[in-house]
């Protein structure tokens, strides 16, 4: 039957009548979120489903790649504007004719709490299913946290609302939250057919509101309940929406729906109003707007089908991984078979502990190892479309690598560097083709750590930056783009908060004070067991490699040398700046480092004083935030935002607190500013205002304020 005409909604949502079905389609591009206007057109065209007598059952489709992404993040922190999506929920449901959500792509947030409103729920193949709104500081608002219980059981709701990730058609269905799933890939003739089989077996409506917990499985609600709380200073430390879900959840069992439903907005509200969900929706957008660069806005990415990785040590071998992982065929060169082979064990090793852990079975290992391949000739390259040099930190040794990699690779290839702190407009300046050159800076373990920064020196061309960043889409990495600087974005920024990390300790804090305050702060670690962790051999290199051009008014602090010269590296030596009995890894305070602390500050006639939990914080983050202001202010970050990403995706910065340069502006750019000169009173060296962060605090802005849009 030919469609009837529509009866008139907002052009976001269509309806359309197919015989005694209608449909509705929500056509909001990009992922369909449920902004002001599809709200109303949803509200309005199950108003005119309702009042149309022809029709018997309502289908609720969205156009394109996804159902509906949730509510739009981009409303939140503005004054609502009706309809609430609770109220469209509430209509759906309360709708007399059967209405069927058929869900093709994600279901998300709200877009789930729509389906859940429906009476009947199909899932097409690659559907997902998920209550993300933890991750962005929030809790399912519009009837998520009192329906999904009473349609899946309290303990899977829970799952999915503090977990926040998507689950499959499949085990949607298995789960309760889907009443059908069909192998076709048309959501509309699926959608279809499963209406019209409703309305012509008379299927009644089926409120969700209207089922109840059995009271069977009561204890075991209970129980989920309970079990839920216990995780929430393991799991969710520090996090304030996930208490409020398991609240939200508990109402399911002691109250009315309605009930629940107003319990449900009050902890919505309480959660919107938090700087917590401020600091993840920064987050969120940063993490997307971090890969808008001018040069990708320019220029297509060149083609990357095959790729070389030279050197197959801790570095490379996790480079090679991360690759292989994304189902880039590898070639790694190193000098001889010896290193050759070591490098390869170092590949198989990584898959090996995943297949013992269960990550991973024993045949995809084989399928990926079987896409790895090893050479001693550089010849080996002539076909690769792009090689990432993991070689010793040593410009002459990677300028050598430079120069077979310009020999034997062919025009076009994209030549990487993963230096962490070299010049790489001076490596560049070694090969022909200064223009194919980047720096692609991974972090260790480079197939698990999520940033990846890269690095552009000045001749480099635009379709190679924009290959960087394709390459990062393509391994599910967070890219950021940096300019050429010792240290680069991360590790220069680390390099100064570490440097106040010292001083600390040389005045008269502990390590494991400090220790305890940066974790306080929602830093998984504190430094000194990343120090311990990552090994002091490592920094204590560096000290010594630096020591000729360190700057002679810039305090040292020897502490850290003293546990080197003994032997103690950290975990791998059983002993650092924590002991680690037996081989474990939680490491003890040790006595011996205290003393070896006080002999230090005897020896340079400091009085050791006290720090509180709050003066560590104060100096640690204003060291991290001025050097970050810095590195914006001088070019190597774009914007605040891109310091935001690498802080928190390189680094542990706690991600409700949305980096280092969106933290000082909820702590206030004025405060920051004070601190830093009252602390350089004492060092003046060390402790000089940012240019950015004075200019800044003297107009009243703030760093978002410097956050816009740089694609070209
Ligand atoms: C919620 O629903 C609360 C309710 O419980 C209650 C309310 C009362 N809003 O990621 P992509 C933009 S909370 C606005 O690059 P992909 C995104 O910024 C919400 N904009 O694509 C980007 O814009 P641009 C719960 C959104 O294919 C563009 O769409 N929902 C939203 O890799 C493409 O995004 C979520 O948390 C949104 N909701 O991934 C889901 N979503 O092009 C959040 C996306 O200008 N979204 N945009 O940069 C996602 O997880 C992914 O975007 C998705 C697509 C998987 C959908």
């Amino acid at each position: 039957m030919a469609p009837h005409p529509a009866h008139p909604t907002q052009d976001v949502v269509t309806s359309r009548r197919e015989g005694s079905v209608f449909v509705i389609t929500i056509d909001h591009p990009p992922v369909n979120a449920l902004g002001v206007a599809v709200r109303q057109g949803l509200m309005a065209a199950i108003e005119a489903a309702e009042q149309d007598p022809e029709v018997q059952a309502v289908l609720v489709l969205g156009a394109g790649r996804h159902f509906i992404a949730g509510a739009d993040i981009r409303e939140f922190g503005k004054p609502p504007q009706p309809p609430l999506l609770t109220d469209v929920c509430n209509r759906i449901e309360a709708c007399t004719k059967p209405v069927v959500a058929a869900v093709q792509g994600s279901a998300l947030g709200g877009g789930l709490e729509v389906v859940l409103a429906a009476h009947y729920r199909l899932a097409l193949p690659g559907a997902k299913f998920a209550l993300p709104e933890v991750t962005l500081g929030l809790l399912p608002g519009a009837g998520g946290t009192q329906r999904a219980p009473r349609l899946m059981g309290v303990e899977a709701a829970l799952d999915l609302m503090l977990d926040g990730k998507p689950i499959g058609a499949r085990q949607a269905q298995a789960l309760g939250l889907v009443d059908r799933w069909v192998d076709g890939t048309d959501p509309v003739q699926a959608g279809l057919a499963y209406a019209r089989e409703l309305a012509a077996s008379g299927a009644p409506v089926r409120p969700t509101r209207d089922l109840r917990i059995a009271v069977a499985d009561m204890p075991a609600a209970s129980q989920a309940l309970d079990a839920a709380r216990a995780s929430l200073n393991k799991k969710y430390r520090g996090l304030f929406s996930p208490a409020r879900i398991i609240d939200a959840v508990q109402a399911v069992l002691d109250r009315p729906f309605d009930e629940g439903l107003r319990l449900e907005r009050d902890y919505f509200r309480q959660c919107l109003d938090t700087p917590q969900r401020q600091a993840l929706i920064h987050t969120f957008f940063a993490e997307r707007e971090a890969a808008k660069v001018p040069e990708a806005g320019r220029a297509q990415p060149r083609p990357l089908d095959r790729v070389g990785i030279v050197g197959g040590g801790t570095m490379g071998a996790g480079i090679a991984v991360a690759m292989l992982d994304a189902g880039l065929p590898v070639t790694m060169i190193e000098r001889d078979e010896p290193s050759l082979e070591r490098g390869r064990a170092n590949v198989a090793k990584v898959y090996d502990s995943l297949v013992k852990r269960g990550r991973l079975d024993a045949a995809e290992r084989d399928r990926r190892l079987g896409m790895w391949s090893g050479a001693t000739d550089y010849q080996a390259l002539a076909d690769a479309d792009l090689v990432v040099e993991a070689v010793f930190e040593d410009m002459a040794v990677k300028s050598a690598v430079f120069a077979e990699l310009d020999r034997a690779c062919k025009p076009g290839a994209v030549l990487a560097s993963n230096t962490s702190y070299l010049d790489i407009d001076q490596l560049a300046k070694t090969v022909s083709r200064p223009q194919d050159v980047i720096g692609l800076h991974f972090f260790s373990p480079a197939n698990i750590m999520k940033l990846l920064e890269i690095v552009v020196p000045d001749q480099v061309a635009d379709d190679v930056v924009a290959t960087g960043f394709a390459l990062a889409r393509r391994l599910k990495k967070v890219a950021v783009r940096a300019g050429v600087c010792d240290g680069f974005i991360g590790n220069r920024i680390l390099a100064v908060y570490r440097l106040a990390a010292d001083y600390m300790l040389a005045d008269g804090a502990s390590p494991y004070q400090i220790d305890q305050a940066v974790r306080g702060f929602g830093f998984p670690m504190g430094p000194f067991q990343v120090a311990d962790l990552a090994g002091g051999d490592i920094g204590w290199a560096a000290r010594k490699r630096r020591a000729p051009t360190r700057d002679p008014n810039l305090r040292y602090v020897p502490i850290a040398d003293r546990l080197c010269e003994r032997g103690w590296f950290g975990q791998k030596t059983g002993r650092g700046w924590y002991l680690y009995p037996e081989g474990g890894r939680a490491g003890q305070e040790d006595p011996e480092v205290l003393a070896i602390m006080d002999e230090e500050r005897r020896k340079a006639g400091a009085a050791p004083r006290a720090f509180t939990q709050e003066d560590i914080m104060r100096r640690y983050m204003a060291a991290m935030i001025n050097e970050a202001a810095n590195v914006v202010h001088q070019g190597i970050a774009l914007r605040p935002l891109d310091v935001d990403v690498a802080m928190l995706y390189g680094f542990g910065f706690p991600r409700y607190r949305g980096g280092p340069l969106h933290y000082a502006d909820h702590v206030g750019l004025d405060v920051v500013l004070a601190d830093i000169r009252a602390f350089a009173a004492e060092d003046p060296h060390f402790w000089k205002p940012s240019p950015l962060l004075v200019e800044l605090v003297e107009q009243g802005r703030h760093f978002n304020d410097l956050n816009q849009s740089k694609q070209g």
